[in-house]
């Protein structure tokens, strides 16, 4: 069995924490992590604080145990998200995107822990300093919007920046990934792409087959001209953002092509006109199956891993 310090610090069995998907993550997907053992977190994404609320809910109803909600800092609903995490009195709230200095007092007063995304050192300093309770370090593997360093150098520099539990993200998807995450220092990983596949995961269907057939080089970076690079599967609307971005297209002309882009692939499937984040381990991600079982099996998985870690040292 692995227990860490992460476990007893948000409640839960396994340090296995489900990544905040901008329209993926809702309540119900959630609720099926944290039954599982896990950490379920709904993703606020670009969603106003109603849909939120009413997501918390839904997970509430469903689950006695702690959960999380994401807040994408970049979304226009961001202080009102953060208003009602506060007011719901959600377990755990996590970030990305950004810098929550501004909400961290209301939460800590509310009783929410906060364990942010930090895509460098600096901001790992500064959130131990303002009160952070762990840190979530995400390299460029993941799906989403992505920093400039990879999980393998990002997470012991965070581990050594801090006194803080780490959690690691990105490239995450079966025990070895975990027991690596462990030996770079981290006592958590947080996964994304690997729960797409769950049974409780509600993407559109050719979303879900997408991933399953995804091999190693499916996924590519865009956005990068305006400041927002985001990783997803390769698809016609990818190639298409690739090329107006490094063409002669405007600022707003390309705002416009991306905005919406999330929800279609997840509610459409539409592959001309959505955009599928994936992280960059969809190829391990082999079939559906409930989330409990992504959880158990990722950890047992690691198991043997970590206790055989001495078998080349003489
Ligand atoms: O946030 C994510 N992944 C996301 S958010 C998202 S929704 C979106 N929609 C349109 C454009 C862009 C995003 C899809 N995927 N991951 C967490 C994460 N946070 N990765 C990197 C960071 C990060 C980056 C900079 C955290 C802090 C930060 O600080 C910047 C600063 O203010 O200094």
């Amino acid at each position: 069995m692995i227990r860490t310090p992460l476990c007893d610090l948000l409640g839960i069995e396994y340090p296995v924490l489900q990544g905040g998907m901008a329209w993926i993550a809702d309540g119900k997907l959630a609720a099926a992590v944290s039954e599982g053992g896990g950490l379920g977190i709904i993703a606020a994404g670009n969603a106003p604080a109603d849909y939120v609320r009413q997501e918390i809910r839904t997970a509430k109803a469903l689950t006695k145990k702690p959960f999380g909600v994401n807040v994408m800092l970049m979304s226009p609903f961001a202080g009102e998200v953060a208003q009602v995490i506060a007011e719901e009195q959600v377990a755990v709230v996590t970030t990305g995107a950004g810098n929550p200095s501004q909400y961290m007092a209301m939460w800590k007063e509310a009783g929410v822990k906060v364990i942010p995304v930090v895509a460098s050192v600096a901001m790992a300093k500064l959130m131990t300093r303002l009160g952070a309770s762990a840190l979530i370090a995400e390299g460029g593997e993941s799906g989403g919007h992505v920093g400039e360093l990879t999980t393998m150098v990002l997470v012991p520099q965070v581990c050594d920046a801090t006194t803080l539990p780490v959690i690691a993200a990105g490239g995450i998807a079966d025990g070895r990934g975990v027991a690596a995450a462990f030996m770079l220092g981290a006592c958590g990983v947080q996964m994304g792409t690997r729960f797409l596949s769950a049974v409780e995961c509600s993407i559109h269907p050719d979303y879900k087959e997408k991933i399953l057939k995804a091999k190693d080089l499916c996924t590519m970076v865009t956005g990068k001209r305006l400041g927002h690079p985001v990783r997803s599967l390769r698809t016609p609307f990818a190639r298409n953002y690739a090329k107006a971005e490094y063409g002669g297209v405007d600022d707003e002309t390309l705002e416009a092509m991306g905005a919406g882009a999330l929800r279609r692939a997840v509610e459409d499937g539409s592959m001309e006109d959505g955009c599928f984040l994936s992280g960059q381990i969809a190829a391990l991600v082999k079939k559906e199956e409930p989330a409990a079982e992504i959880v158990r099996d990722v950890i047992e998985g690691a198991e043997p891993l970590l206790k055989g870690a001495m078998k080349w040292v003489r």
